[in-house]
């Protein structure tokens, strides 16, 4: 016993030492309340440390869209400010989503699969590689609105993050899948955009939104500022900041009723993940197909056009923890470190984007 209690005291020294990064990470993304000591700082927190680091980050990106306004036409930009989300029904041509649909039908491609309670997440990464085999794909990327809305959401102008993405539901009974809890993904705005290849019925899991609950409010602010207060607690090393929300709690704050995107296929949404959303519970074994893009970026810089380029990311020697970083699962090689449980993951090797997973072991 003391023994440990003594490596955790030198870690605690540790940390301090560190103070310099630390102090220099509060200007990044990072939204895990642990190891920084600052992000973390109970007394800080209470001091309102976490709202301020929030308001200043909305900030930020406000000021990047304004940037980024000719891209979307005014009606859009409109609607975004209005719901967090904006929704462009018979994206493409038929003729094109047709080309998209067969393209996607027949590739075969090194997947990531995921899985979470009873969801499996397959993400095959559209790499420069790949798209350059991937005409109606390459299309997409110059889609004026896709491009648009992308950007403009994500407050930067440059490529989303782009992956096909399937997610089949109910793959293990009893299993509860956490992304059908209301939560946001993080402390500053965040675009995931969503082009739903098959039609998505109520039935199989769509996503749901709140309409209006990207912005914050005094409520919004007193809620975060509670969440902080409770993250920084040592004894819990919150590594999260992607905060969930009760039903009451949501009432509380006024929150709209969350909208559910049960669609048509060839419909866009693109959304601000800071709003309340989730992954609807599905009511039977469902596969969604959809084209997936995310965009990220220092919330903190004041200008939109940084030339950050995705392609860095896809680049070297395929390895899991490489693999699972540059797909979007970068969290899970910190929750390893920190000797956290780690949702499953796996690379699949050759499969079709429809193909049904091979089961869990
Ligand atoms: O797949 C969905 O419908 C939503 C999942 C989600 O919460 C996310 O991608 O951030
Ligand atoms: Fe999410």
């Amino acid at each position: 016993m003391g023994a440990r209690w003594l490596s955790s005291e030198m870690f605690s020294a540790l940390r301090w030492l560190l103070l310099p990064w630390w102090a220099v990470q509060v200007f990044t993304g990072e939204k895990s309340f642990w190891p920084n000591p600052i992000l973390g700082g109970p007394g800080l927190n209470r001091r309102g440390f976490a709202v301020w680091r929030g308001r200043l980050a909305h900030r930020m990106t406000a000021r990047r869209r304004r940037q980024l306004e000719p891209l979307v036409p005014l009606a859009d930009r409109l609607a975004f400010e209005r719901d967090g989300y904006v929704i462009k029904r018979d994206l493409l041509r038929p003729e094109d989503f047709a080309a998209l649909t067969a393209e996607i039908g027949a590739l075969s491609a090194t997947a990531g699969e995921f899985k979470e309670g009873d969801a499996i997440t397959r993400r095959i990464p559209l790499t420069p590689e790949l798209l350059a085999r991937l005409p109606a794909c390459r299309s997409l990327l110059r889609h004026p609105a896709f491009r648009g809305l992308t950007r403009y959401v994500g407050s930067f102008d440059a490529e989303p993050l782009l992956f096909i993405q399937t997610i089949f539901t109910q793959v293990d009974e009893g299993q509860a899948d956490p992304q059908t809890s209301m939560h946001i993904d993080t402390f500053h705005p965040t675009m995931k955009a969503w082009l739903f290849l098959e039609d998505v019925a109520e039935e199989d899991g769509p996503f749901t939104y709140a309409p209006g609950s990207h912005q914050r409010t005094a409520r919004r602010e007193a809620w975060e500022r509670r969440l902080s207060i409770r993250a920084s607690d040592p004894r819990t090393r919150k590594t999260g900041g992607a905060f969930r929300i009760t039903k009451p709690e949501m009432a509380r704050l006024r929150t709209a009723k969350p909208k559910r995107f049960a669609v048509p296929a060839n419909t866009l949404v693109v959304a601000d993940t800071y709003g309340f959303h989730a992954r609807r519970r599905s009511a039977r074994p469902s596969v969604r197909l959809e084209i997936w893009a995310y965009s990220r970026g220092n919330p903190f810089s004041p200008w939109a056009r940084l030339g950050i380029s995705p392609a860095r990311l896809w680049r070297g020697p395929i390895r899991e923890g490489k693999w699972a970083a540059a797909i979007g699962f970068g969290f899970m090689a910190l929750r390893r470190r920190l000797g956290l449980p780690v949702p499953g993951f796996r690379l699949a090797p050759g499969v079709t984007p429809g193909a049904p997973p091979a089961p869990w072991s």
